[in-house]
């Protein structure tokens, strides 16, 4: 179902034009009232003025999260503190917390977007949703719930944690979407299984998965799982939260931005130059609505690419890829460059392995070396010759995909590896750790 037909299937010319006109407005509004863009445009010579087509958008400079560092806390909000109805901020691991904030009207805005999203994934008037992405600060819980709640459905708000519970509440309650993380909905497959509940205990049509980056065979893995359609949503707290965009079950191949409110590019990370429809680089978004804090070309580490391909479901947005990984996520072993996701691209194709994982990457004399830990699905005989064998498999599996072979696979036994309740982390670095 389409939440905003009108929007959603606008024709592409129409639509173009919308988001000119947008562009145009929301770079003058940034220019008059953050001291950083304004800085950052006199530097390059260029003035809103000079947006004339979507193309020339390539003549701003860019945004990046050290920016958002640098400003701490309030530093790039266009509007005056107090007409921000509500804030929210990263948790900083990788260095201060990001600060990001929202009018009124922003609110609306985005609770329009998941609103859509929430509709693509295949919610229907009275349909109950299960909220599992953790309220706070972070964007996720209070994200969907606003969409969910403009959408009409009844919104159940769990919040994550206390994965019994959910469980419980899931059969209880008859929920027909889920939404967490998909490490997360993993975690609660697991828990139902160890309580006894089997998937047809509930009545799951879909799930809306995202905050982190996942795979095809996970994919697979979760709707096995659940029986039901497994479907990604993107979003960053950056640019607004989730409902950047969302895939559609019609396709089930890239997640449609809306781009009545987002603009999207790909550049190459290493130069920032644009990249054609088609080829793997950084998203780089522009927000066109946003009022207090609009984003100018920010740059989001999130390696995907834009395929522009009309859609059977009708939509005329154009979608992205899956994330295929993160800029900083990527592991440089021995010069090789190696994603988190390859390895699991690779693990889940064992069906006697959990879809648990974690990779160390550890500094042995002069030299990094890969580590895989992965886990023995619950209830599969292992012996030792079998454990090796398998690991030794894995192990070539990988140089060959990777071109780099792990100095180690460990087989864990059954639900020994740590589990998500949210993103989950997947790379231990102990270079980083000081182990050297
Ligand atoms: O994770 C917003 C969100 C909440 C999205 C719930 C979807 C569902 P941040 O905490 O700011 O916001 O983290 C944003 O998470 O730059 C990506 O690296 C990653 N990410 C988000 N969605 C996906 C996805 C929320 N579907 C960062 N696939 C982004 C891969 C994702 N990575």
């Amino acid at each position: 179902m389409q939440w905003n037909a009108l929007m959603e299937s606008m024709p592409r010319d129409e639509l173009q034009r919308l988001q000119l006109d947008r562009l145009q407005a929301t770079v003058a509004h940034a220019y008059a009232r953050v001291p950083l863009y304004r800085r950052r445009f006199e530097e390059l010579g260029v003035h809103p003025d000079d947006i004339r087509d979507l193309t020339d958008v390539v003549r701003l400079p860019f945004t990046v999260k050290q920016d958002l560092r640098d400003t701490y806390p309030f530093g790039m909000f266009a509007v005056p503190r107090s007409e921000l109805a509500r804030i929210h901020a990263s948790s900083g691991t990788k260095g201060k917390a990001t600060v990001v904030g929202y009018t009124r009207g922003d609110l609306e805005v985005w609770a329009e977007v998941v609103a859509r999203s929430i509709a693509c994934a295949g919610a229907r008037p009275g349909d109950i949703l299960h909220n599992a992405y953790g309220y706070g600060l972070f964007t996720g819980g209070l994200g969907l719930h606003a969409g969910a709640e403009r959408l009409g459905v009844t919104v159940v708000p769990a919040s994550g944690g206390f994965t019994r519970r959910q469980v419980a509440l899931l059969q209880d309650f008859g929920a027909n979407g889920l939404c967490c993380t998909p490490s997360y909905a993993l975690n609660i497959a697991e828990t139902m299984a160890d309580m006894g509940v089997d998937r047809s205990a509930l009545q799951l049509r879909y799930g809306i998965f995202g905050a982190e980056p996942w795979t095809e065979a996970m994919r697979r893995r979760i709707e096995e799982q659940f029986g039901m359609d497994a479907l990604n949503i993107y979003g960053l707290s950056e640019v607004m939260g989730p409902g950047v965009a969302m895939e559609c079950p019609e396709e089930k191949a890239g997640l449609h931005v809306w781009e009545d409110h987002f603009l999207v590019e790909v550049v190459d990370p290493e130069t920032g130059s644009p990249l054609p429809d088609g080829a793997v680089g950084e998203l780089v978004f522009t927000s066109l609505t946003k009022q207090a804090f609009p984003v100018i070309r920010y740059r989001t580490g999130d390696l995907a690419a834009m395929l522009s391909e009309p859609c059977r479901c009708g939509r005329t947005h154009r979608r992205m890829s899956r994330v295929k990984g993160r800029v900083d996520d990527m592991l440089i072993i021995r010069g090789v460059n190696v994603f988190p996701q390859e390895v699991e691209l690779e693990l889940m194709q064992f069906e006697t392995l959990a879809p648990h994982y974690q990779l160390t990457v550890v500094r042995d004399g002069p030299l990094d070396h890969l580590e895989v830990h992965v886990e023995w699905t619950a209830g599969v005989p292992v012996n030792d010759a079998f454990a090796a064998e398998l690991s030794q498999t894995i192990a070539e599996r990988l140089r060959e995909r990777l071109q780099v072979r792990p100095r180690a696979v460990h087989i864990h036994p059954a639900g020994t590896l740590p589990r998500s309740e949210g993103k989950a982390v997947r790379v231990v670095d102990e270079r980083a750790l000081g182990s050297v």
